[in-house]
């Protein structure tokens, strides 16, 4: 396998490099605009930095050489931390290619911006079946009108934004109070986000919230719903059993919505599972929002989806928008739970690191790295 790193004044002639040097089936580990010229950093111009890998090529076994046992005298500890960064990175290159080996394109040729479209699809994570669908559907287009990248690009902005359900938070119209639970896995920012929601809707729309702990099983769970709570001045509840429900719900009968916050459980508990589906049926909740980290490795997505699916839950929040730069989980959780996004989070801060979800800012997102 050859790797080397291609440095052109854009992203169409540093692949005409590549496929000269390395070959039609090389691949694309990782793009980015640098800047390089200039005086002092100044008058520089942009440029694409592309690291490209060849195929894997067996070579014949070199002939063994005689054991030396003299020992490689290095001359600095600089010199032995660079190689430790050398290894690193091509730890990480090969990590890189591995990933994206799985979704490498069939070797049907694509017209140049779709080809390159397609690569970045595949590095945002996006589902192969869901690329194939979007890519091979505008080939003969691009093949007669001869659409650029930013033509492809467009297109596809528009093609994500209406595959995706129209988005819905929470809709106070169906009953007073309107009563919302949040499930999802451990450590994905349930709790968090019905802060940032209590804060939104309280201190900016002016609705009477109220807060049910239903998670007594993590230590600290309840204490952490009623720090928020008391920070905005709004009541919080406790349930301990699922058969309080009933009992702390009426408590909070005379709110405008009340957020309930469940314990985080692993997909493959089943007994957790089952705790949180019988607090459901006491809370009658209005509607039930999944809670995914967008972190979350794109294979695991859909066990956790699945797992979840006997709660009913009929809307997606997405979180941690600020830790990634893949964005295609949220479309592939979309599309796989046939669900509409409600939330996106991206960031710690309640509660400004929140806003309603829309089809047009998913696509963005997942787009934002191909322009
Ligand atoms: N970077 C980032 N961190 C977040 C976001 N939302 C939540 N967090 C952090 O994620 C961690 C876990 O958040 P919690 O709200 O406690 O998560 P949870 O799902 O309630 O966790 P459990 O109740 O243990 O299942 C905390 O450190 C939060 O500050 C986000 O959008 N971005
Ligand atoms: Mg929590």
């Amino acid at each position: 396998m050859r790797i080397k790193t291609y440095v052109a004044d854009n992203m169409q002639e540093a692949l005409y490099k590549i496929k000269s040097e390395l070959g039609k089936d090389a691949i694309i580990l990782q793009t980015r605009q640098i800047k390089k010229g200039g005086i002092f950093g100044f008058f520089s111009r942009p440029k694409v930095e592309v690291i490209a890998a060849s195929e894997i090529v067996q070579t014949p076994k070199p002939q063994v050489k005689p054991i030396s046992y003299e020992i490689p005298v290095r001359e600095s500890s600089r010199e032995i931390e660079e190689i430790k960064n050398e290894i690193s990175e091509v730890k990480d290159l090969i990590k890189n290619l591995s990933a994206r080996e799985i979704y490498r394109k069939p070797s049907e040729d694509l017209p140049p911006p779709l080809d390159v479209v397609y690569n970045e699809l595949s590095s945002a994570e996006i589902e192969k079946s869901l690329i194939d669908k979007m890519i091979y559907g505008l080939k003969s287009q691009a093949e007669k009108d001869g659409l650029d990248k930013s033509a492809v690009i467009t297109y596809l902005k528009n093609q994500i934004s209406t595959m995706i359900n129209a988005a819905e938070p929470i809709n106070f119209t169906v009953e007073k109070p309107c009563k919302v639970v949040f499930i999802g896995p451990t450590g994905v920012g349930k709790t968090t986000t019905i802060a940032k929601l209590a804060a939104m809707y309280s201190l900016n729309m002016g609705k009477k919230v109220g807060l049910v702990a239903a998670d007594t099983y993590r230590v600290g769970a309840v204490e952490q719903l009623k720090t928020y709570g008391d920070l905005l001045e709004i009541p919080v509840e406790v349930v301990f059993e699922p058969a309080d429900a009933s009992r702390v719900m009426k408590k909070l009968s005379d709110c405008d919505l009340v957020l309930v916050d469940t314990m985080g459980t692993s997909p493959r508990n089943k007994m957790q599972i089952k705790r949180i589906k019988s607090l459901i049926e006491m809370v009658k909740p209005t509607e039930i929002h999944m809670v995914i980290s967008v972190t979350t490795k794109a294979k695991d997505v859909y066990e956790i989806l699945e797992s979840y699916k006997e709660l009913n839950y009929q809307k997606l929040v997405f979180t941690k928008l600020d830790e990634t730069n893949s964005y295609g989980l949220m479309l592939n959780a979309i599309i796989f739970s046939n669900c509409s996004p409600s939330y996106l989070t991206a960031g710690q801060n309640v509660p400004d690191d929140i806003e309603v979800a829309s089809g047009s800012k998913i696509a963005d997102l997942i787009l934002g790295g191909c322009s």
